[in-house]
């Protein structure tokens, strides 16, 4: 991955950036995205909580935190043939990308993170690609990982240095970015990104975006989640931040990050197929699909795939919708 396209990136180009007029904004964006990537395609992934619940954490946001009484049933590590039935019905719905997710806080080395590194070269071997969010993890777990086949680590970052004190006290923002470290160092890629309508300003926004720009190589993936408020979490009250912002955020990302893949990740349940043909027209080019995420609920199938084909978008594999190092044919049409 390439740094972005600017030559230094301060806190200031992403701000003037993020504060363009829109129409001029969309336009640069827009106009990037078609650089790197067919505009008329899009990714499509799909998620598995293989652990739910009971997480020592207390991220404000979390319908899986211990800390708060959201009314999710704890679980579990799920069972290897339960796991591979799934990655398998996802394939077949259309997902390139199978990502399990666990409620912990870091992983531990013992039987059950031998488990999972089942999991992990099981899924691997069904030719899909294979993405984990298990929380912190050391540098030899990374290589395990590695090892067994995974493709990409999502860990997010969340949102800025400065606001991260207000969402979670258990852990500190420099403990993501070393995962985030030990993941590239494995030779793992980087999948990284935040939640948006937290109650954080706009500074907040463009400091996250400038700090997931200036990792360095620039993380292949970027997921940007829109906050679902879980009943019971701290963050239950918190009013939904308008479209437009949504959308500031992903052409922002598409300009500083023009290379990584953009997810359009948790909260489509509350946008409109109109919102979120502006975020896909702005950059993003990747969706969670099926009707539910890790614990919340998303788009049902056929109601995604209603607004895709309206859109004539069509799924593609995430290697094949980049225009780097390809004819830029799909481009040019
Ligand atoms: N425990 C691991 C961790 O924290 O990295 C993995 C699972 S955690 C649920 C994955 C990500 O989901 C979080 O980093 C957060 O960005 C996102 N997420 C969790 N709850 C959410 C919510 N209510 N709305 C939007 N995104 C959410
Ligand atoms: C990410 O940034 N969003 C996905 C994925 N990474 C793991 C998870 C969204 C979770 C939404 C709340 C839930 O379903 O529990
Ligand atoms: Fe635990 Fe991850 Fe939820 Fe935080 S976001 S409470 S670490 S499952």
């Amino acid at each position: 991955m390439p740094s972005s396209g600017f030559s230094t990136l301060s806190i200031e180009k992403v701000k003037k950036t993020y504060q363009l007029p829109m129409v001029e904004l969309l336009y640069k964006a827009h106009q990037t995205h078609r650089k790197y990537f067919n505009p008329n395609k899009i990714q499509a992934s799909k998620l598995l909580s293989i652990k739910t619940g009971g997480c020592p954490e207390n991220c404000s946001y979390c319908p899986q935190s211990a800390h708060y009484k959201t009314g999710l049933e704890k679980e579990k590590l799920m069972d290897l043939n339960e796991v591979v039935s799934a990655a398998k019905k996802a394939k077949a719905e259309g997902a390139t990308r199978f990502c399990m997710g666990a409620a912990w806080r870091e992983v531990r080395d013992g039987p059950l993170f031998d488990q999972v590194l089942e999991m992990v070269s099981t899924v691997h071997q069904l030719d899909m690609e294979v993405c984990c969010t298990l929380g912190m993890l050391s540098k030899s777990q990374a290589k395990k990982l590695k090892e067994a086949g995974l493709y990409a680590y999502n860990h997010n970052i969340d949102c800025s240095e400065s606001f991260y004190p207000n969402i979670i006290t258990t852990r500190k923002y420099e403990d993501r970015i070393q995962t985030i470290h030990n993941v590239r160092e494995a030779g793992i890629t980087v999948c990284t990104g935040g939640i948006l309508g937290m109650g954080e300003s706009q500074q907040d926004r463009v400091e996250f975006l400038h700090q997931l720009a200036v990792f360095n190589p620039q993380p292949e993936s970027v997921t940007i989640n829109k906050l679902i408020p879980i009943p019971g979490t701290p963050l239950e009250k918190q009013k939904p931040i308008p479209t437009m912002e949504v959308v500031r955020v992903i052409a922002t990302a598409r300009l500083i990050m023009p290379q990584s893949m953009i997810r359009l990740s948790a909260g489509r349940t509350g946008m409109t197929e109109s919102d979120q043909f502006l975020c896909f027209f702005a950059g993003a080019n990747s969706i969670f699909i099926g009707e539910k995420l890790l614990t919340s609920s998303n788009p049902d199938l056929p109601q995604d795939k209603k607004m895709l084909e309206q859109l004539g978008l069509t799924p593609s594999k995430e290697k094949e919708l980049s225009l780097v190092g390809t004819a830029k044919s799909a481009n040019t049409k």
